[in-house]
């Protein structure tokens, strides 16, 4: 009989996630954990059931955007995919960001709120990016105290009911750069009614959104990013049309090909500054370190769903008379990528852990400090390793990995946006030097290593202690006694050394919990492996004579 390969299977993705459990198990008070692991266990059902069919199903299904209706009018519908209306409505009744504002978990809410995430999202195929945008404006909203706008919005952004609740997009990007947007060239203009704005967005996101969070230049104002103001506007008028606002397209991109991101085209839609007619970068910086940490979680939620699926066909797959799994190569390529997605993981959820702790206002100046600090490195450093696991994971399928219709390929091409959108990993490199410019902030970051090393006493950890701490040392030694232009060159070899060490001491106290609870060895591989992986990336920090590299042909 002729011979037909098992696809890869998805069991309950809470139960297949010892990490996930753990993690949750050591950070939770016990009556916390209680109350939500019903509902995380029937999430990883879902995520790992009739979601992941729906998303099967829904693969070659692509959002539409129809510009004219049939008698001739401008309509710019967006219709999104089957499986975007499912993943609202989900999204609105488990609280994905509502949880995080009901605080019903004290300080506890944020993870509550980025389990639920990390479940949910890799069967949603990054629904994630609206509910990110989305949590980012109520909290800007919030945080800059414009309490008309709050009253008015934050109730629909965080609204349980799916029937009325809203999603924000954040509208930055222009044809002028998404990275620098000081030259932002969208006009704010004041008429009889109050401001409206002229412009064009060269890249708005899940334009399907009720209200955007938008920068625009005030007319009078400076030039460069100190003369830009943050607006709110809703993007219907109460008749349902379009406020000022034309969808000129849809982008055609290498991945997150169910999200509509759009170009539009601001013609007088109706606007409110949200906190006065300047500042407006550094107002939308809160709605920036919302999404970044999203971003940090969404990578390491598609690492596990890329490894669950690859561990799970290395148990169906014979090559060279044996399951691929029995193998000790295969096992030792996969041991490679679990460990960067344990550390990915910690790193990501410490993150939550502290936004938990500052929006409680239980977070000590050190954490606050450490927070700033660690929401740009979490996100370069999972935003990178998210798309070599992903590649690599690929790999593990050999062929099928590249075949479309097995699904698999959107797992690279969606990781691929997660370095790349909500600041480069260049630009955060840079940013993570500002904020450890900060006082007490590099301090902060040693301290942080220093408090997850020490509590790793088990000699099995000693290499990966040593390895984390020569990391930190160098880094810091780096960044303290470069010159400009050398500090700016090796930025990015830098920040990368230091997310990895405080990866794997994150991982070597996860580790030594475990050990001290008899819960196995697994997390103490981990940390290992990923210590050997390498955790100091400074080896490759720039020479000034590299520049010849770019020069081609005619640089000599
Ligand atoms: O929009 C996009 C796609 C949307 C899709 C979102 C989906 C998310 C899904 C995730 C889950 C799946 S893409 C476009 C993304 N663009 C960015 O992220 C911007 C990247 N660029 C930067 O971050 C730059 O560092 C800028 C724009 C902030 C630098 O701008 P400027 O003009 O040079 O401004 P400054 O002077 O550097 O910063 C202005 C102020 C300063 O404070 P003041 O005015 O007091 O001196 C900074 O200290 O903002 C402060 N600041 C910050 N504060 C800058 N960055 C931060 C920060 N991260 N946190 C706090």
């Amino acid at each position: 009989m002729a011979f037909f390969q098992d696809p890869p299977r998805l069991g309950n993705t809470f139960a297949s996630d010892p990490l996930l459990r753990e993690h949750l198990e050591r950070t939770l008070p016990a009556p916390v954990l209680g109350e939500i692991e019903p509902e995380l266990r029937h999430l990883g059902e879902l995520a790992g059931g009739a979601l992941f069919e729906l998303q099967a199903a829904d693969r070659p299904n692509e959002p539409r955007l129809v510009q004219w209706d049939a008698w001739g009018r401008r309509v710019d519908r967006i219709e999104v995919t089957p499986l975007w209306r499912e993943a609202a409505v989900l999204a609105a009744r488990h609280g994905l960001v509502a949880a995080a504002y009901e605080r019903r978990h004290g300080p506890h809410s944020r993870v509550h709120q980025h389990a639920m995430v990390y479940l949910l999202e890799p069967s949603m195929d990054v629904y994630a990016c609206p509910l990110a945008m989305t949590d980012g404006a109520a909290r800007t909203l919030l945080e800059l105290g414009n309490a008309a706008l709050a009253e008015r919005a934050v109730p629909r952004l965080t609204s349980r009911d799916p029937a009325r609740a809203w999603t924000s997009g954040q509208w930055m990007t222009e044809r002028t750069g998404g990275s620098d947007v000081s030259t932002t060239e969208t006009e704010a203009r004041r008429d009889g009614e109050g401001w409206r704005l002229f412009g064009t967005k060269w890249f708005t996101s899940a334009t399907t959104a009720e209200v955007a969070l938008a920068l625009a230049h005030p007319e009078g104002n400076p030039k460069g990013s100190k003369g830009l103001a943050l607006f709110y506007l809703e993007t219907r008028n109460a008749d349902g049309s379009w406020n000022g606002i034309l969808v000129n397209r849809l982008k055609d991109k290498l991945g997150t090909r169910k999200l509509p991101t759009a170009e539009l085209t601001l013609d007088g839609a109706r606007a409110t500054p949200v906190a006065g007619l300047t500042g407006g970068v550094r107002n939308i910086t809160t709605m920036l370190n919302v999404t970044r940490t999203w971003n940090s979680v969404a990578a390491v939620a598609g690492m596990q769903r890329a490894l669950d699926l690859a561990r799970d066909y290395a148990r169906r797959r014979s090559a060279f008379g044996a399951l691929l799994g029995a193998t000790a190569l295969h096992q030792d390529t996969l041991a490679g990528v679990e460990a960067e997605r344990e550390g990915a993981f910690l790193l990501a959820f410490r993150i939550v852990a502290l936004v938990g702790r500052q929006e409680s206002g239980e977070a000590t100046a050190e954490e606050r400090a450490l927070l700033r600090a660690i929401t740009p490195l979490g996100k370069l450093t999972t935003g990178k390793q998210a798309v070599a696991v992903a590649s690599e994971a690929l790999e593990a399928f050999g062929g099928a990995g590249y075949v479309e219709d097995t699904g698999l390929p959107r797992l690279l091409r969606d990781a691929q946006v997660l370095p790349l959108w909500e600041g480069t990993t260049n630009v955060l490199a840079l940013d993570l030097q500002r904020a450890l410019g900060a006082e007490g902030a590099a301090g902060a970051l040693a301290g942080e290593v220093e408090r997850a090393l020490r509590a790793a006493g088990d000699p099995a950890l000693r290499p990966v202690v040593e390895a984390a701490r020569a990391a930190v040392e160098r880094a810091t030694r780096f960044l303290a006694g470069a010159g400009a232009p050398a500090r700016e060159a090796g930025a990015r070899h830098a920040a990368l050394t230091l997310g990895r060490a405080l990866e794997a001491a994150l991982l070597a106290e996860h580790a030594q919990w475990c050990l001290d609870g008899g819960r196995g060895r697994r997390a103490l591989a981990a940390a290992r492996r990923l210590a050997r992986n390498g955790l100091d990336q400074l080896g490759a920090a720039g020479d000034p004579a590299e520049a010849a590299l770019l020069a081609g042909a005619e640089g000599g």
